[in-house]
């Protein structure tokens, strides 16, 4: 009988439930759900609607039976950093804040001049990200230290909507070192910078690691849907889910493609040498204690919010064509804090490039251009830091995720590297999630074993420089 298992893969604007299995040597995707996300406002702050995002979870899982296919296992991944806090009836204290929100707009400063930057590195080797959870719970501790108080349960996104399904309570290894909360050596969370900030150690939970069972789901959901599954812990940051599915690492670059742009490599241990401090590169938990030094670039994230702001009359890729027939050269710092919630991210773009003295694009397709250049300009930079960290080059780059099917911008940057760039899996997060859960219920033997079945099963497109060098 063949094993399905089912990945809850959910980004800042979208969801999608994955029904995955092993057939022939082949891992075999099938999406049965998929559905919108994006931050509402509530009480004034930018949140996401986690209830409705565990309806649309249930009702995926109810097609799965439709459709005649009852997976034995689910797991899901999110977006990192964002978390919920339960009281002593694990009844919601807070909102699903996004972190995007302002609530953390001068908290890094103020963590910081407690802990110093160098100690909060050494320890945790976690980039320092305004929206990082450590200090989006500063802020809470300043602004709502009552809810901090009677807080007994810290749990992540997707530690919550697992909780939902099985009540269980357990804070997932990968996602939870994206607090920078977590020491990176001891791999557990850091009493002390904890204990120094005067958060509640208790309210964290125990860490599990992907491919641990968490617990089968609970009776009441079991009638609901019609059969019963166990929830096991994928890799439940997004990111740390993708990185899995990237077929070869060897002497590869890797860049996972959504609204962030994570663009890095894997390694065994972390590195939090004073370069890597000042390049700003994260050490990033993976599964089987691997470690994901990366650093984020602000990401499709531009794009999604120019299409928005021209009211969604063009699609992506009527953007990526109009790009195509422009002539037009600026190029914004993408990674200005000013980018992460500008009110307007089209007069943000049009700013800076007055206030730089370069021409200001007007036409979507002059915007669209200046977004995909800037991106390419900033990923190359990172690949620089990178080789210049590691004292060496690489030949490939690994693009992952929905952008990757952006060709216009995999042209560019092999364009800008002179490297060979590579596109795909498209659906790298779904793929990872469920690489987790197969091993787990033996139909993959381990990482190595998936990586070679991922390499025969999804398209991988090769890119190299157009540009004839002199
Ligand atoms: C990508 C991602 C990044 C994380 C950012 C915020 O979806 O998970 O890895 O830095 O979102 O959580």
């Amino acid at each position: 009988m063949l094993k399905y298992c089912l990945s809850v893969d959910i980004g800042a604007s979208s969801g999608r439930l994955i029904l995955g299995h092993v057939e022939n040597q082949q891992l075999q995707i099938q999406e049965v759900h998929r559905f919108e996300n994006k931050m509402i406002e509530k009480k004034g702050q930018f949140c996401w609607d986690i209830d409705s995002l565990f309806s649309e979870i249930i009702k995926g899982i109810k097609k799965c039976h439709q459709l005649g296919i009852n997976p034995v296992s689910i797991g899901i991944d999110t977006w990192a950093v964002d978390f919920v806090l339960l009281d002593e009836n694990d009844q919601l204290l807070t909102n699903a804040v996004a972190y995007r929100d302002p609530r953390t707009d001068g908290m890094m400063e103020e963590v910081t001049s407690i802990i110093m930057k160098e100690r909060l590195y050494l320890e945790t080797g976690i980039q320092f990200q305004k929206f990082n959870t450590i200090y989006q719970l500063y802020s809470l501790k300043k602004r709502d230290p009552e809810i901090l108080k009677r807080a007994k349960s810290f749990l992540m996104i997707p530690d919550y909507l697992h909780f939902l399904l099985t009540g269980v309570k357990a804070n997932e290894y990968t996602n939870a070192t994206s607090t920078q909360l977590i020491n990176a050596f001891t791999k557990k969370w850091d009493k002390e910078i904890i204990e120094k900030l005067g958060l509640n150690f208790e309210m964290f939970q125990e860490i599990k690691m992907p491919k641990s069972k968490l617990a089968p789901i609970k009776q009441e959901l079991v009638r609901e849907i019609g059969f019963e599954m166990d929830v096991i812990l994928p890799a439940t940051h997004d990111t740390g889910s993708a990185v899995l599915a990237v077929p070869e690492l060897a002497d590869t670059i890797y860049l996972s493609s959504g609204t962030w742009s994570l663009i890095g490599v894997e390694n065994h241990f972390p590195i939090c040498v004073t370069k890597a401090l000042d390049y700003n590169f994260t050490n990033e938990g993976g599964m089987d204690y691997q470690f994901r030094f990366l650093k984020n670039i602000m990401g499709l994230w531009m794009i999604q919010e120019v299409k928005r702001n021209f009211d969604n009359q063009y699609s992506f890729s009527e953007f990526v064509e109009q790009a195509r027939d422009e002539q037009f050269h600026s190029i914004v710092d993408v990674d200005d804090p000013r980018f992460l919630k500008p009110v307007n991210m089209i007069n943000e773009i049009q700013q800076y490039c007055q206030e730089t003295n370069q021409p200001v694009p007007e036409r979507p397709g002059q915007i669209a251009k200046c977004v995909f250049d800037s991106l390419a300009n900033s990923y190359k930079k990172a690949i620089e830091e990178i080789e210049d960290i590691f004292e060496k080059s690489f030949n490939r780059i690994n693009v992952i995720g929905g952008g990757c099917q952006n060709e216009l911008l995999n042209q560019s940057l092999a364009n800008v590297t002179n490297k060979e760039v590579f596109a795909g899996p498209i659906e790298a997060t779904a793929i990872g999630n469920l690489v987790s859960q197969l091993i787990a219920v033996d139909e993959l033997k381990d990482i190595h074993h998936a990586r070679g079945i991922i390499k025969q099963s999804f398209e991988v497109k090769k890119y190299v420089s157009q540009l004839i060098e002199k």
